[in-house]
């Protein structure tokens, strides 16, 4: 079964890779990022000074516990706390921590699609939050956002942190919104982390570090096509370069060949080209206002309860109902 499912994930990513690299422009997903030198990469992320989104939120979360836990408790005696791309937990600890200090009742279903990064975050509550139920599912967003459903007895509280959201571009956004809503039901709550646009060259420095992590993180993707499709990209040949567009918010990186090259996918039987300077676009990172906010709200059918902000407004999580 986990065989299978790693098959039938390998030929998607496969075929996704075809596709980007014979497009014009060429592009990757940036789903490919995280296995498990990717997610390790991503931690060193979340790690860095420049990177300010998560200690803003972990700050927004550990300034404002208690409000949160009033309104997800709110005249009801019991909840779930799903939440979308869990990772390592470290910020919803904080929240799960004071639930259970205070005696609420809920449980708390942690989604993700790494089964690793799910099995550590198990093992990690289980040992520090021992009160908290967890319950565990592998799976992407779409995939698990069929299984969150609308029959769920309970009130749920859907997580969705760390501006996850800012991987899709404005139409995806509004449609995995309106998923998002289909799963709700009356009373249920979104929690959603969406970064702020501010000044640019914080955000150019927060995704072009210079220890190079960031670096590393997006040329993995190439790493990954090397040892999964049989690849033989030379990763010194390709730098990596981020712009951020202050008019629309959207931040966008890249990888750039500096010279000619010709790149072999053995599992593809594919040969792809490169000139000098050519392209991959392999991420975005969008960045938003409270009116775009509204907007994307309003386009998928959702209705702001309130928001979170940390002191510099650098970050804010905002809450929906449906
Ligand atoms: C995990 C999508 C929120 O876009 O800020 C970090 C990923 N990419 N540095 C982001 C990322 C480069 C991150 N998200």
């Amino acid at each position: 079964m986990q065989e299978n499912t790693t098959q039938i994930a390998n030929s998607v990513f496969a075929e996704e890779v075809r596709k980007g690299l014979t497009d014009f422009p060429k592009h990757l997903s940036s789903k490919y990022f995280y296995d498990a030198t990717g997610d390790e990469l991503f931690q060193q992320i979340m790690a860095m000074p420049e990177y300010y989104l998560t200690n803003c939120e972990f700050d927004i979360l550990e300034r404002n516990k208690a409000a949160l836990a009033n309104l997800f408790g709110e005249e009801v005696d019991d909840f779930s706390l799903f939440e979308l791309g869990a990772g390592d937990g470290k910020k919803t600890k904080i929240l799960l921590k004071y639930l259970s200090e205070k005696g609420v009742e809920f449980d708390y279903r942690p989604i993700d699609i790494s089964q690793n990064a799910l099995d550590q975050l198990e093992a990690s509550i289980n040992l520090e939050l021992p009160k908290v139920k967890i319950n565990t599912l592998q799976g992407t967003y779409f995939d698990t956002l069929k299984t969150i459903g609308t029959a769920h007895n309970k009130r749920k509280i859907i997580l969705f942190l760390g501006s996850n959201i800012g991987n899709l571009l404005h139409p995806q956004a509004i449609d995995f919104l309106k998923q998002l809503r289909a799963a709700m039901n009356e009373g249920d709550l979104l929690f959603m982390g969406m970064d702020q646009k501010k000044n640019p060259q914080t955000i150019l420095d927060a995704y072009n570090d210079k220890a190079g992590i960031t670096a590393a993180f997006n040329k993995n993707v190439l790493t990954r096509i090397n040892n999964e499709l049989g690849g033989d990209f030379n990763l010194d040949n390709f730098i990596h370069w981020e712009v951020y567009d202050p008019e629309t918010g959207t931040a966008k990186s890249y990888l750039v060949a500096q010279h000619e090259c010709k790149v072999r996918l053995e599992a593809l039987d594919l040969n792809v080209r490169f000139k000098p300077w050519e392209t991959i676009h392999t991420e975005i990172s969008q960045k938003y206002d409270d009116e775009v906010v509204s907007w994307l709200a309003n386009e998928a059918g959702l209705s702001l309860v309130t928001s979170f902000a940390d002191e510099k407004n650098y970050f804010k999580d905002y809450i929906f109902k449906k």
